[in-house]
């Protein structure tokens, strides 16, 4: 089954901003419990707008949301102080968001996550700045994973995010992406894929739409984890018919039972 991550936890959401700012502690909670209790594997935590003060506010979230959900965190940052400062009192195995082959976040997140049994998101991106080609991922991934596994992580806690670009920016963004989700997937045997969505879209009209049968694109190719709302019923409900469809739900059993927990009832 797909693994999940609720992206609501985010700074850059006004509700979430300036919940962290006041300490509001219940804000917050309440926002890790519903999305848990949608089905949330892991609740993402991202500081990202308050620079030089991630350390202090990540930790604070993760505390804040592990106070309120039985449940681990997927601590968001390129900062790899800030995650270290957050990986302190997180209890539990942690998704770390992310690794990428930024030479300063790759050599200072290494030593921290060697050998451990951390998920880890190993995020494409390099000095060289986004890639935009399938081959332009594969070659960033290939690095990643290699370095992961030698240092002791297994291929089956990396998550390879090949990185969305927006489709309104070059009319190839969407395939390049999608076909580096298959080649990884089958080149990389026992390793995972996972993305953010939103991007895909971004500049066009209808976004919601553009992203759900970006996702449904996604899942036919072999993705198997996603960073999206969870309270997002046709989006959840999309990924459970992807999956059906993809041939990844045994007697489509889950399918079945996502319609009859009523979450087709939007
Ligand atoms: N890859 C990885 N990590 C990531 C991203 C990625 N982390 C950040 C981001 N991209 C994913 N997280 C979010 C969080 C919030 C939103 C988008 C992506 C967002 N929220 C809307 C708002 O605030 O209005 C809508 C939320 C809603 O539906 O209520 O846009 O790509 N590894």
């Amino acid at each position: 089954m797909m693994l999940i991550v609720g992206e609501l936890i985010n700074a850059s959401r006004k509700v979430v901003g300036e919940a962290i700012e006041k300490r509001d502690k219940g804000t917050i909670q309440k926002v890790a419990k519903d999305q848990f209790e949608a089905g949330a594997d892991y609740i993402d935590v991202n500081a990202g707008i308050f620079v030089g003060k991630e350390p202090e506010y990540l930790t604070w979230l993760v505390e804040t949301v592990q106070e309120s959900v039985d449940g681990p965190c997927a601590i968001d940052s390129p900062d790899p102080k800030a995650i270290e400062a957050a990986l302190k009192v997180h209890k539990g195995i942690p998704m770390i968001n992310s690794i990428s082959l930024e030479k300063e976040r790759y050599e200072q997140l290494l030593p921290i996550i060697s050998g451990t049994e951390y998920k880890i998101i190993a995020l494409c991106m390099s000095d060289e700045g986004m890639p935009q080609t399938t081959d332009q991922r594969m070659t960033i991934a290939d690095r990643l994973i290699n370095g992961l596994v030698q240092n002791g992580i297994a291929l089956d806690n990396i998550y390879v995010d090949p990185l969305v670009q927006p489709v309104a920016t070059d009319s190839r963004f969407g395939i390049e992406f999608l076909n580096a989700v298959a080649k990884i997937m089958t080149t990389f045997d026992g390793v995972h894929t996972i993305c953010g969505l939103s991007n895909i879209s971004y500049g066009l009209p209808e976004r919601k739409f553009l992203n759900q049968v970006f996702m449904a694109m996604a899942i036919a190719k072999g993705l198997d984890g996603a960073i999206v709302n969870p309270l997002d019923k046709p989006m959840m409900a999309t990924i459970a018919a992807a999956e059906a469809l993809a041939g990844r739900d045994e007697f489509c059993m889950n399918y079945i039972e996502a319609y009859r927990g009523g979450r087709f009832n939007f």
